[in-house]
């Protein structure tokens, strides 16, 4: 049918169906659906309108959208063993700022991991409304060991008094000591907000230690490690519930996406299977496995190793950009992220180092073979620099070896 409609948009979803399938995506960020998860976002819940919440809405018809958002919320609560969940942000981004309006004032102070150490952008970057709106001020990792150091952490909060810490991380390979972070946040008197956007996924599985019982807040995203639609979800506890519930409706979002709130249910159902714990497990094995076998070929791994699903390059050594590998993998056909790493001496649209992440691969079911290969592959095309025909052969046997992979979650 849409073929029919409209041609355009039809071939170009054609066209990037092809090049999710022929390419290698080591975006520490992105991941596959599963084929229920598309099923329930493409269905016709985007015909409707629900603003409010279950039982409580402004619009007539929503019976069985209140039983779809309740069942997404429940499931919610009980993989994370949260008191409150909230399903209606539309991104994380959303799910930081309620969160902050949600106890927060205009110009009180937040703490929160510096974007050029590794947060993200709604952790108070000047040039996102959680710097303009608040006083933000920051902690990155230690010089030595690029990772957090929670003395110093602790330092800063005691200098600055910030309303609220924020803890997580976009770019960050180590375990994040969440119980340290709430210490920290009880002594100088500020709410917890962690951010667990990256690592839900292995926290749903138990295999990162959870931020739930530590934190006021928790923030995340739904389609990261944690395999569903795009999208964003709040837990807190019990006594913040209805402010965080009114910071997202009416504070800062109109009607939920009500198709995304049905495929993250699904997701969160899938989350709690055995074999999601499997997938899970298996994302760190293989992350483990390629840093080690990365550093053997002399990449410089930032911490020197990984916890989770993501690492972090360091490509100076390499006397290439993190803007140029990014672009020469791409030609290739394996799709990365340039990154800054820790104290980085060059700007961040051109930065040090690149970001890679098996989360993706891992769901379409590559494991130590395969990373042998793509690791050659890399090595490959970032020898390719000035060599255009070889880049273009090299493009067709990733394509060949891509191709033999499915893309969907199963
Ligand atoms: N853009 C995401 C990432 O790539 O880490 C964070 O929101």
């Amino acid at each position: 049918m849409l073929g029919k409609i409209d041609p355009v948009i039809s071939e170009l979803i054609k066209g990037e169906t092809r090049r999710e399938k022929e390419t290698v995506n080591l975006i520490a960020s992105e991941n596959y659906v599963s084929r229920a998860v598309l099923d329930a976002v493409g269905s016709l819940l985007t015909n409707k309108y629900a603003e409010g919440y279950p039982g409580k809405r402004y619009y007539d018809g929503c019976n069985i959208i209140d039983r779809i958002e309740l069942i997404a919320r429940q499931r919610l609560i009980k993989l994370f063993n949260a008191d409150h969940a909230n399903v209606q942000p539309h991104a994380g981004s959303q799910a930081n700022m309620a969160v902050y309006l949600s106890v927060l004032k205009p110009q009180d102070t937040i703490l929160g991991m510096d974007l050029a150490a590794g947060g993200h952008l709604t952790h108070g970057a000047k040039i996102n409304f959680s710097g303009m709106v608040f006083n933000s001020v920051y902690y990155g990792v230690n010089r030595e060991t690029e990772q957090l150091d929670y003395d110093e952490i602790l330092r800063i909060a005691e200098e600055t008094k910030p309303r609220m810490i924020v803890c997580g991380a976009s770019s960050y390979p180590r375990i994040i000591d969440f119980k340290k972070f709430s210490e920290i946040a009880k002594k100088v008197g500020a709410y917890l907000c962690a951010d667990i956007a990256h690592i839900a996924g292995l926290i749903a599985a138990g295999l990162h230690p959870s931020p739930v019982e530590h934190a006021e807040f928790v923030t995340g995203t739904t389609h990261k490690t944690l395999r569903g639609p795009r999208g964003g979800f709040i837990l807190c506890q019990s006594r913040f519930a209805s402010q965080v519930d009114r910071a997202i409706f009416p504070g800062i979002q109109g009607g939920p996406l009500v198709h995304v709130i049905a495929g993250k249910a699904v997701a969160f159902k899938e989350a709690m299977t055995r074999s999601f714990v499997s997938y899970q497990k298996k994302i760190i094995s293989n992350s483990r496995y390629m840093a080690c076998e990365l550093a053997k070929r002399n990449y410089r791994i930032v911490t020197g190793g990984t916890d989770n699903h993501l690492i972090l390059i360091d490509l100076r050594n390499k006397k290439i950009t993190g803007i140029a590998a990014q672009q020469i993998l791409g030609e290739a056909g394996i799709t990365v992220n340039r990154n800054a790493i820790p104290f980085d001496p060059l700007p961040p649209n051109i930065a040090s180092g690149i970001r890679v992440g098996t989360a993706a691969i891992t769901t379409r079911g590559m494991g130590k073979k395969e990373i042998d290969r793509i690791i050659n592959f890399i090595d490959e095309a970032l020898s390719y620099q000035n060599n255009p025909s070889q880049l273009r052969l090299l493009r067709k046997r990733i394509k060949a070896f891509a191709s033999q992979f499915p893309i969907h979650a199963r």
